[in-house]
């Protein structure tokens, strides 16, 4: 599913500013995108559902066109009602996903009501702390009762367009570039681009930079090949991108894409051939005042600090980000795993018609996100509950969901699991192309003890090497600080206990030829369900919520300018 916004034949129209959300019967204003928890002090903790209406005028000789609504995410059950009647709904947060409303629309007004509601489900997705029975992970009692770690915002988080485009259109493009050369410069750019029924026997050009191809449609696919000698390819240094745009009788589409290979060995991953080691940060896209939603200066604000700072990749932790996140990426030479919403999924997801709901979110996430060079990995889940037998067959399916979908990016998943402990055995882990895990050595284990942490995740890391033979990626670890707090020596919870932590920790992974990357939790401190551990936020950030560098920031930023 392409989004509309870079289209010269379509007319769009965004829904976004101020809409009506209807709460007991009366109606007040809500900004869109945004969520409902942080603008309202009296919603903060409220489920819905929620309506939320606005209008849009549709010029007479548009309503004929083909339309769609095009949602980039709703967190989380919604029905979509356009003049009364219901043309939609959708029940995954963080994903885009589209109404076909071409003969519904009127000429002039027409009313659009969004009915919410943000209710966690155990076995949902993001997932509620169970309320009975035995389990092993789980964020206990907490309020909401979230089995994960942040706050869960309800409501129009992204932006809503209206589109109007001619019947014959381009519904998809595919672009893969891994059996490009870059020691020889030379660039393979495969192109698959599906057109509607109505398209198939029109003349298509394809243009990628200078060359250009034309072809005439015989089917709803079209497959195309550039060979580009001298290519110029995305690297972290230099982040080139090549437009690429489809034009039809009366329709086109540009993509801006990157040239370049991904691969991985027992110990190494590689970018356009050459190791590639990960420095960076897991996050949230979550900001003070404003509560989760696609707020751009904000977003420019983060990369900013990421460049700052000399780290270059992050994780979406615990779900696909806007995508303007991936543009900015893509722009700027910044890698990304990109992870599905699946966050502490528990044994009560072990069942079949739950797999294949998070098998379709894995391909909701990589149909929306495969063209873009910064995405240099997939994440099927965060820390699930993966020592459970039932796990094994779950994490095999979801696996093979997004390798069938690509497999030109190894797909990972984010293990707490497969520490010495033998009771934490994963058995999942193993399906995937690289080990990635999340360890607190000196946090919640070895709690103030820094130098006894760090023998055990030593035996920890050689350990999972050991057993896997695969590239390990340490994808969290750190400490909380409480910005402005200082102890001599360092005492947990101070700005020094993290620095000296985090830094020493970095320093040991270094010294193992098969780490591919450090990702430090979390970029910037952040809302959580209220819990006795969580002083109004996880503080685990390396900048504060309103994004200032806390002591940690400056040693990091010494330590990845070394290269390291
Ligand atoms: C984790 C989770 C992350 C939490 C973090 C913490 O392992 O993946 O969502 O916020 O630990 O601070 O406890």
């Amino acid at each position: 599913m392409l989004r509309s916004q870079r289209n010269a034949r379509r007319q769009i129209q965004v829904l976004i500013g101020i809409w009506s959300l209807e709460v007991n019967g009366e109606e007040r204003p809500i900004a869109v995108p945004g969520s409902w928890n942080e603008q309202y002090q009296d919603l903060c903790y409220e489920k819905g559902p929620f309506t939320y209406k606005t209008t849009f005028y549709v010029p007479e000789e548009l309503s004929q066109k083909h339309i769609r609504l095009y949602f980039a995410a709703v967190n989380t059950d919604c029905d979509v009602f356009l003049n009364g009647e219901k043309v939609g709904e959708n029940h995954i947060g963080y994903l885009p996903f589209e109404v076909d409303v071409t003969g519904k629309v009127k000429p002039g007004e027409n009313e659009l009501r969004v009915v919410v509601e943000n209710r966690l489900k155990v076995g949902g997705f993001p997932s509620k702390v169970p309320d009975s029975g035995t389990h092993t992970v789980g964020f206990f009692g907490s309020f909401p009762p979230a089995n994960f770690d942040f706050f869960p915002y309800g409501g129009i988080i992204r932006p809503v367009l209206v589109e109007f485009s001619n019947h014959a259109r381009i519904l998809d493009i595919w672009v893969d570039t891994s059996e490009s050369e870059p020691e020889k410069k030379l660039g393979k750019v495969k192109v698959k681009i599906e057109v509607s029924e109505e398209a198939v026997g029109q003349e298509m050009t394809i243009k990628l930079g200078e060359a250009e191809k034309k072809v005439r449609t015989s089917d709803r696919f079209v497959e195309e090949e550039f060979i580009l000698e001298n290519a110029r390819f995305w690297y972290l240094e230099d982040p080139y991108l090549y437009p690429l745009k489809v034009e039809l009788e009366r329709d086109e589409y540009t993509l801006d894409i990157g040239i370049r290979t991904i691969s991985w060995d027992e110990k190494k991953l590689y970018l356009n051939g050459k190791p590639v080691f990960l420095k960076g940060f897991g996050k949230h896209e979550e900001f003070p005042v404003l509560g989760q939603g696609t707020f751009y200066p904000l977003m420019i604000k983060d990369f900013n600090l990421l460049k700052w700072i000399n780290a270059n990749s992050f994780r979406t932790s615990h779900y696909p980000y806007s995508e303007e996140w991936l543009d900015l990426a893509d722009r700027l030479g910044i890698l990304v795993i990109d992870e599905a919403p699946h966050v502490g999924i528990t044994r009560y997801h072990y069942n079949p018609e739950t797999q294949k709901i998070a098998e379709d979110n894995i391909r909701r996430m990589i149909d929306r996100d495969k063209n873009h060079p910064s995405v240099i990995m997939w994440s099927v889940a965060n820390e699930p509950e993966s020592n459970h037998p039932d796990a094994e067959g779950f994490f095999k399916a979801l696996y093979e969901t997004a390798k069938e979908m690509d497999r030109t990016r190894p797909v990972v998943m984010v293990s707490m699991m497969d520490a010495p402990d033998k009771r934490t055995r994963d058995v999942a882990l193993k399906y995937f192309d690289i080990v990635c895990v999340n360890r607190y050595y000196g946090w919640y284990i070895y709690q103030g003890r820094i130098e006894e942490g760090l023998q055990a995740l030593e035996k920890d890391i050689e350990e999972l090497y050991a057993r896997h033979r695969k590239p390990i990626f340490v994808t969290e670890f750190g400490a909380d600080a409480i910005a402005g707090i200082h102890y001599d020596p360092p005492q947990m919870f101070s700005e020094e206990y993290q620095a000296e932590l985090v830094e020493k920790t970095i320093r040991l992974l270094l010294k193992k030829d098969y780490i591919i990357g450090t990702h430090v939790w979390a970029f910037a401190d952040f809302k959580t369900p209220q819990n006795v551990r969580r002083p109004i936020l996880n503080h685990k950030g390396v900048f504060t919520r309103d994004r200032q560098p806390k002591l940690v920031a400056h040693v990091l930023r010494r330590l990845w300018s070394d290269g390291d």
